[in-house]
């Protein structure tokens, strides 16, 4: 990229982000205190259920020995997690539905689902 293009590109963001926040009244009020456990080849729970139209900091962590990678393509996350680690995944905003999870280092084996509703 350009410098001009980098700045133009940069504008764009930061207007996104601005009307982003001026009509989204959803925006304000993001539930913390959802969570997801991994541990030796399971996942609590494997049916999670959010807020629809909330953004929400979704605490993962990992309780086994051995790394997860919490995956979904539906929310566009991939995320390590090191034993003993809890990480935030920020989960934007999301309209009703189910979007399905999974541990991709168990290639799959491990799953779950998180409904917004
Ligand atoms: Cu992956």
């Amino acid at each position: 990229m350009t410098i001009k293009t980098l700045s133009i590109a940069a504008t764009t963001a930061i207007v996104s982000l601005a009307l982003f926040a001026a009509f989204n009244p959803t925006a304000a009020r993001a539930a913390d205190d959802s969570s997801l456990r991994f541990d030796a080849g399971n996942v609590e729970p494997a049916s999670l259920t959010l807020p629809a139209n909330t953004p929400v900091k979704l605490k993962v962590t990992n309780a086994g020995n051995a790394a997860v990678e919490f995956e979904s393509f539906e929310l566009h996350r991939e995320r390590v997690v090191q034993p003993g680690q809890t990480i935030t995944v920020y989960i934007p905003a999301l309209p009703v539905g189910t979007y399905p999870f999974f541990d991709d280092f168990s290639h799959g084996a491990v799953k779950g689902e998180i409904v917004s509703r």
